[in-house]
């Protein structure tokens, strides 16, 4: 069944501020990116924001975060700035790994990103590792696998559930199940079914991964027992990607309804139905979001590329 949502103004404000920089952020991204300006592969997250948005809103910058490929999104949700981010895109020093990585290997510590991997599946034996970290140094931190419905295909998924079952780390796994392997759609590659498989090791909970609402009262009450120290739990975010798998280019298999799949929408109505948002306020966000990412844009296109010694440093 599912609940009503509770949410007072400050709340929904801030996330449907954080939805809206990753939208325009990734818009902006996939307008500049045939300009050849960016020095990376792109895996933009748009349709996707309620995910990072209702489940980083509850994230301390002590909390770890292992991505994988398709980053933009919840680095943004977790901390990370603009500016380092377009920085990194455009490969240059500022970026927030120094212009040596690209979109795929973004790093801030200081937010909680210690790394990413590009490697499917490769990010969530690192977010056990951090568990099982905290755990040994009586630390108060998590640590979040964050993936995609392919990931759960790899061994590694399976161990690591396993361990950190076995172990009852803090760890928080949260599977941003678009439907898609590329191309290929979930019948086609996985035999299994991700909340079934997922409830063999853990307390595990599905959520329509477009309603910010239900994912960040999911999120909340994971975390909230894992930070009790009930041990891991399981996260499954139905959603819908509205690009292709990777470049600017839309989505073309025929899946997404803009109207009726739009996470951002779905707040927005939420949100003035009951009140909480009035007049041209969204108008009013999504303009001091625009200042912020042409900010960011002048300061990527006015860094320096790294260089070699920069390596070394
Ligand atoms: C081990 C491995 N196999 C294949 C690839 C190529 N590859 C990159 S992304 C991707 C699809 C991943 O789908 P999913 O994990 O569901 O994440 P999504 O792209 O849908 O966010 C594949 C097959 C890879 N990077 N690593």
């Amino acid at each position: 069944m599912t609940r009503p949502h509770t949410i007072n103004r400050e709340r929904g404000l801030r996330l449907l501020r954080t939805m809206r920089t990753i939208r325009q952020a990734s818009e902006r991204i996939a307008a500049l990116y045939p300009s050849n300006v960016m020095e990376t592969p792109v895996h933009l997250c748009i349709g996707q924001e309620a995910v990072a948005a209702g489940v980083c809103h509850h994230l301390r910058d002590e909390d770890k975060l292992f991505l994988g490929h398709r980053t933009h999104g919840p680095a943004l949700a977790k901390g990370l700035g603009l500016r380092p981010l377009f920085a990194e895109l455009y490969g240059r020093s500022t970026g927030c790994s120094r212009g040596f990585g690209g979109s795929m290997h973004l790093f801030d510590p200081a937010h909680g990103l210690p790394g990413s991997s590009a490697i499917v599946g490769g990010s969530i034996a690192l977010a056990v590792g951090a568990g099982l970290s905290a755990q040994l140094q009586r630390a108060d931190f998590v640590g979040v696998a964050w993936f995609g419905d392919a990931a759960t295909n790899a061994g590694v998924c399976y161990e690591s559930l396993n361990f950190a079952a076995l172990r009852k780390l803090p760890v928080l796994f949260v599977c941003e199940d678009n439907g898609y392997s590329n191309v290929m759609p979930k019948s086609a590659h996985s035999a299994h079914d991700i909340e079934s498989l997922a409830k063999v090791f853990m307390p595990t909970v599905a959520v329509d991964g477009t309603d910010v609402l239900a994912t960040f009262a999911a999120a909340g009450e994971a975390l909230t027992a894992i930070r009790a120290g009930g041990g891991p739990r399981f996260l499954h975010c139905k959603t819908k990607r509205w690009m292709k798998h990777q470049g600017h280019e839309p989505c073309d298999l025929g899946v997404v309804d803009r109207d009726r799949d739009c996470p951002i929408q779905k707040l927005e109505t939420f949100l003035r139905g009951s009140g909480l948002l009035q007049g041209a306020e969204s108008t009013q966000i999504a303009q001091d979001i625009e200042r912020e990412i042409d900010d960011a844009i002048a300061f990527a296109a006015a860094s320096p590329f790294p260089t070699p010694e920069l390596l070394e440093a």
